[in-house]
């Protein structure tokens, strides 16, 4: 690990106080020159670090810029090792991932970005990701699965995002068949499950699942045409930690991936859902079309009963709710 990752992990496990210049070098065998430096460059990355003279340095307590060493704090002790990488800003984390992924990556790498300049959504849509108030992360699974299984990934991991939220908050998240989060009727967080099929064997080699979730992006920072669809999970704290939440994404997602084929987390994911027994609109062969939202079956289909009495299963693609 460099200087500065060593000393941004002894200040992010001492948030709040303050840790002497002295200490940091002995403790890393550096010199005071290279603890000065190191803490320079991260006050540039953006960390609200005080230097308090003849005393040392302290995180603040309020410090809210994501980074490996802050988040890999809170990840369970048998993830502790996971390669995670946290950009300032990049195209797609999903993108990177995916590249990655092809160059043998292992189970569990995690990239996270501040920002995407391209963040994708499914269809070929856009994700709108502004920097410093989202996470947008993307996990690289190796889940020796079959496709049929893999697939329920999306849904088992809005149910874990869900779960995190209501850990650290007192709303209750819904979901929307099969990848949107919504809280208050407003899309809070949006997942792209992509798989990486092996060329030569035509098998699938691993899944990319990508979380986009808006933390603190406030309402007149969306674009216009969001602006009534989209919400946040904190609109008006700014002392939530997003680290602390991504950590409890990513232990819970790598722990759910290993017994995805138990489907513990169906239970939960029906429990959930904000269009189970509702008239709804379903969009196939690109029309959309009437129905009523019957029930989810073991593979994430949703089961619907067509305007004219047929049971059909829909694999993917799009709902909405029937207005009254
Ligand atoms: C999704 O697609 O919602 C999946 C989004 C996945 C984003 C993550 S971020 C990390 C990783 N890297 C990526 O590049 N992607 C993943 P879909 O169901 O197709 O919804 C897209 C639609 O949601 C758009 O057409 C907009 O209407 C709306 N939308 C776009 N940005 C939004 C936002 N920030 N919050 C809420 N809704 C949004």
């Amino acid at each position: 690990m460099s200087v500065k990752k060593n000393i941004l992990h002894i200040l992010e496990s001492n948030k709040g106080k303050t840790v002497s210049g002295q200490e940091l070098a002995d403790m890393l065998e550096v010199s005071r020159t290279a603890v000065w430096k190191a803490i320079n460059s991260l006050k540039v990355e953006g960390y609200s670090i005080e230097s308090t003279p003849n005393k040392g340095y302290s995180l603040a307590e309020s410090s809210d810029v994501l980074s490996a060493e802050g988040i890999r704090l809170y990840l369970n002790e048998e993830f502790k090792s996971i390669p995670i990488t946290v950009h300032k800003t990049i195209g797609s984390t999903n993108t990177e991932a995916k590249i990655l992924a092809v160059q043998n990556a292992q189970h569990g790498t995690t990239i996270i970005s501040e920002e995407q300049t391209k963040g994708r959504g499914r269809f070929g849509r856009d994700f709108f990701s502004p920097s410093d108030s989202g996470i947008y992360m993307s996990i690289i699974l190796k889940p020796e699965l079959n496709i049929e299984n893999s697939v329920l990934i999306t849904s088992a991991a809005a149910v874990v995002v869900c779960n995190a939220i209501e850990k650290f908050t007192s709303v209750s998240p819904k979901i929307k068949w099969v990848n949107d989060i919504f809280i208050d009727n407003k899309k809070i967080c949006g997942i792209l499950t992509e798989a990486v099929t092996n060329f030569e064997s035509g098998m699938l080699d691993c899944v990319v699942v990508g979380i986009g979730i808006n933390v603190k992006t406030k309402n007149e920072d969306f674009p216009m045409e969001l602006q009534n669809k989209a919400g946040s999970i904190f609109i008006d704290d700014d002392s939530f930690i997003r680290n602390q939440l991504t950590a409890e994404i990513i232990n819970n997602v790598l722990k759910i991936s290993k017994k995805l084929e138990n489907k513990d987390f169906m239970p939960a994911y029906k429990q959930r859902s904000m269009i189970l027994r509702e008239n709804i609109l379903y969009k196939k062969n690109n029309n959309w079309h009437e129905g009523y939202a019957s029930d989810i079956d073991d593979y994430g289909g949703l089961i619907v009963f067509t305007a004219d009495g047929q049971k059909i299963t829909l694999n993917s693609g799009e709902v909405s709710i029937k207005k009254k």
